[in-house]
């Protein structure tokens, strides 16, 4: 797979969509620095230092529900962390924490022409080595200590983990996101479609979040955000 190779780019995602719709169907963006590096809903990720990379995916070769595409995603980015010797895990749906704070967020995203999805685009943001966080972000966000040599390693296992688990069946995908949850089992806040609190149970089959509500109600979230009950 082809891998374009940027300093400073406005962000990875918005590329790859921009190639796609001039017809590109593979390859990944990689930016040492992003100008205009997005979060999910229009938000902004702080793209300062770190692996800012971007890969292209036709629905052929991921052939499961959208909405499952980013716990994925974030199975791969969690195993190629830990084979670096860092302990890691999933904050569902699309961060990757070490020590409590969030070291990496996914951006998935379609790109459609009217019914037909022409291709999937995966953003991946990792810290690396970010001494001082803007004061919005600095009691949550944290960074690894990796070394040029050590970050190259780094890129390179996500880029095989994503061809691996693209092979893998959904039950051994959802075994692993589940073993590696740092929701799974705790009191939770959720925004967006739905706003409430209640415990994280389960993941379904589409890895959405079983949530026992505090009205005694089963429910299951497919999106917006959540955040853990510290108190
Ligand atoms: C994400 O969104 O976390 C998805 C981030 C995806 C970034 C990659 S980098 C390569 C590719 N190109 C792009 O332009 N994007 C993708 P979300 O769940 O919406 O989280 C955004 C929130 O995380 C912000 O509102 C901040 O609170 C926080 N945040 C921003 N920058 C951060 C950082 N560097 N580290 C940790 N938290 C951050």
């Amino acid at each position: 797979m082809k891998i374009y190779h940027y300093d400073t780019i406005d962000s990875t995602n918005a590329m790859a969509k921009r190639m796609i719709l001039e017809g590109m169907r593979e390859g990944v963006f990689l930016a040492e620095h992003q100008s205009a590096g997005r979060g999910r809903l229009g938000r902004s990720f702080f793209s300062e230092n770190g692996i800012f990379m971007s890969m292209i995916l036709t629905p052929e070769r991921f052939s499961f529900d959208q909405g499952f595409l980013t716990s994925t995603v974030a199975v791969a980015v969690c195993r190629a962390i830990e084979e670096q010797g860092f302990k890691v895990g999933i904050k569902w749906v699309n961060d990757i924490y070490f020590e409590g704070k969030k070291i990496c967020g996914i951006l998935s995203e379609a790109v459609s022409m009217g019914a037909e999805t022409l291709a999937y685009v995966v953003g991946i943001g990792i810290n690396i080595g970010i001494v001082d966080f803007p004061d919005d972000i600095k009691e949550i966000a944290a960074s690894l200590p990796l070394d040029e040599n050590a970050k190259e390693k780094l890129f390179f296992g996500v880029l095989s983990n994503i061809e691996c688990v693209l092979s893998e069946n959904k039950a051994t995908i959802l075994s692993y996101l589940k073993k590696k949850s740092v929701v799974l089992g705790k009191e939770i806040r959720f925004f967006g479609v739905k706003n409430g609190e209640g415990i994280a149970l389960d993941l379904d089959e589409n890895g959405g979040l079983v949530v026992q509500t505090k009205e005694n109600e089963k429910i299951v979230l497919t999106g917006g955000e959540i955040s853990i009950r510290t108190k």
